[in-house]
């Protein structure tokens, strides 16, 4: 079989034994990825952080239009400058926006308009969202579904840095416009997340709460 613009998909068959015990082994991993707001400032390689947005970038995409930018700082001057930013924003956020509904949620998590991760992190990586492109013709047209692409992009991403040994942590400053000016990027780009990546803090700690268990998450019809 040979199409324009096809290739053969590269896929080998893995005997049943050899799925479960993968499947089993990468949940296992997966399971023990925490969020900590608690960061070391120790150097991370460049080259580590390429690694993860390597990976962050195989995601699916809507129209495989790949409509993300990952920004990655660890310039000094700029993480504090965001982090300035963020913290005016997230003073009002949480003084004045934030509804009681979302502040019974938040209160286990302990979090508060203080955002040192901002500074303590060697890198901050920062996803912008494309809204919209460059068509073939010059002419500017839309992505499609490219906060589900994003949010796909960012899920492998966390996953890549977990598995290398290093951890992360979705950070939310909201509204997050300054990102686009601090960041010089474009107009069409829309920041979406805030994610600091390094080592933990050798005292970091995490909120001792669970998952939801398969059945809390999922139902199936056979
Ligand atoms: N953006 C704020 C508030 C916040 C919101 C949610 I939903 C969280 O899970 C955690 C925090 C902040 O980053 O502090």
């Amino acid at each position: 079989m040979s199409e324009d613009g096809f290739i053969p998909l590269e896929w080998a068959e893995l005997p049943e034994n050899e799925m479960k015990i993968r499947a089993l082994q990468l949940f296992e991993n997966m399971d023990r990825r925490r969020t900590t707001r608690h960061f070391s400032s120790r150097n991370v390689p460049r080259e580590l952080i390429e690694q993860a947005i390597c990976c962050g970038s195989t995601a699916p995409s809507g129209a495989h239009l790949q409509p993300w930018t990952f920004v990655a700082v660890s310039n000094a001057d700029l993480k504090a400058k965001m982090r300035e930013a963020a913290e005016e924003e997230e003073r009002k956020t949480y003084s004045e926006r934030m509804p009681e509904a979302w502040q019974e949620v938040l209160e286990p998590l302990g979090t508060d308009a203080v955002k040192e991760h901002m500074t303590d992190a060697p890198w901050l990586v920062i996803l912008f969202r494309h809204s919209k492109r460059v068509r073939t013709n010059g002419e500017i047209g839309p992505t499609y579904y490219s906060t589900e692409s994003c949010g796909i992009a960012a899920g492998m991403f966390i996953h890549a840095i977990h598995n290398m040994g290093l951890v992360t942590l979705t950070h939310t400053p909201s509204p997050m416009g300054f990102l686009r000016d601090i960041l010089n990027r474009p107009e069409h780009e829309h920041a979406m997340l805030v994610m600091p990546v390094g080592y933990p803090a050798e005292n970091a700690m995490v909120p001792n709460i669970s998952r939801k268990s398969l059945e809390d998450v999922a139902i199936f019809f056979e």
